[in-house]
């Protein structure tokens, strides 16, 4: 391993450690009552998971010079919007999953009324998160914030994306409309996290913003294609399997239509492309480039 990807190595492990402690601290604590609900939203939360859109909320401050209290807060707020999308996915309406993260799902380890009921909680204590001090110089940079992550979650965003998902089993989607279904489903909050994070320092121009989405789109799209490369792998090396789990269940993946070298040529493309995004800021934007390699490149 080279100096400096042990470095951002480094900065990945303390950037983990610091949103435990501030997701622990933002969430409820289990002492409160109702007891149940509060140990079900932390234990979706805490302890498990990479952490990759915090992460992104982090570098993405690097570029504007963000105090890390309110990346840490803008943080918390996007992975507790991931974690109520991950409860309620696993549930059996939707994916019917009993394992996450190596442990029981909620519904499996609460029930499902309390899972239901933790995901809709994490989802508006994101609003809380984003909402309860000051997270932008400007009040109308804060406001934009909320209604980025709002825009990004709810039926235009992730939910959205979740539904076509949805009503496109056993449909034969076409390469483009499986891009815009995961460019909602999962590039919406991956591209709110580093939105957000450059809301929290000094102002960007409108040229670098619209830089920086591209940026974040790209990569949004992806992590997606990586995640269907690496369960297609996962499927094969267990099940014996050449098409992965999505697809023995119906469900269109980029290893389905692009055969698995297509995939990764894909992926290697959309990184190539999130790195061109970045030129104009320079070393500013070390560890966005740097993110952008890991999601392409890791192996789980
Ligand atoms: C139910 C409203 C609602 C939305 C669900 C994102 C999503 C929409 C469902 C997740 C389904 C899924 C497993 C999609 C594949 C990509 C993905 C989001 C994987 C999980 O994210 P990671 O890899 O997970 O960041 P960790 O555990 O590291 O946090």
């Amino acid at each position: 391993m080279t100096a400096t990807a042990l470095q951002f190595k480094d900065w990945m492990g303390q950037v983990q450690a610091q949103m435990e402690s501030a997701l622990s601290h933002y969430l409820p604590a289990s002492t409160h009552i109702p007891e149940r609900l509060h140990d079900a939203m932390r234990y979706s939360v805490l302890d498990g998971g990479k952490r990759v859109r915090p992460l992104l909320v982090f570098a993405a401050g690097q570029l504007v010079d963000a105090e890390p209290q309110r990346l840490q807060a803008v943080g918390a707020a996007v992975e507790m919007i991931h974690a109520y999308s991950l409860v309620h996915d696993d549930m059996p309406p939707m994916d019917n999953d009993v394992l996450r993260r190596g442990k029981p799902t909620v519904h499996i380890a609460f029930g499902e009324a309390t899972a239901l009921l933790a995901g809709d909680a994490l989802q508006t204590a994101a609003f809380d998160v984003l909402t309860a001090s000051t997270l932008a110089d400007q009040p109308q940079d804060q406001l934009k914030m909320v209604n980025i992550l709002a825009r990004a979650s709810g039926s235009l965003g992730m939910c959205g994306g979740q539904g076509i998902d949805l009503y496109s089993v056993g449909q034969a989607l076409t390469l483009p409309e499986l891009e815009h279904m995961h460019i909602l489903k999962t590039g919406a909050l991956i591209r709110a996290a580093v939105l957000l994070g450059s809301y929290c320092g000094t102002p960007l121009s409108d040229e670098q913003r619209t830089d920086l989405d591209h940026y974040a789109k790209c990569i949004g799209l992806a992590f997606q294609v990586v995640d269907d490369i690496l369960d297609c792998e996962a499927d094969s090396a267990t099940l014996g399997k050449t098409a992965g789990k999505d697809a023995a269940n119906n469900k269109p993946t980029y290893v389905a239509l692009l055969g698995m070298k297509g995939a990764k040529q894909k992926a290697e493309e959309l990184k190539q492309a999130a790195f061109t995004a970045l030129a104009s800021f320079g070393e500013k934007a070390q560890l966005l480039h740097a993110l952008a390699g890991y999601i392409v490149d890791r192996k789980y």
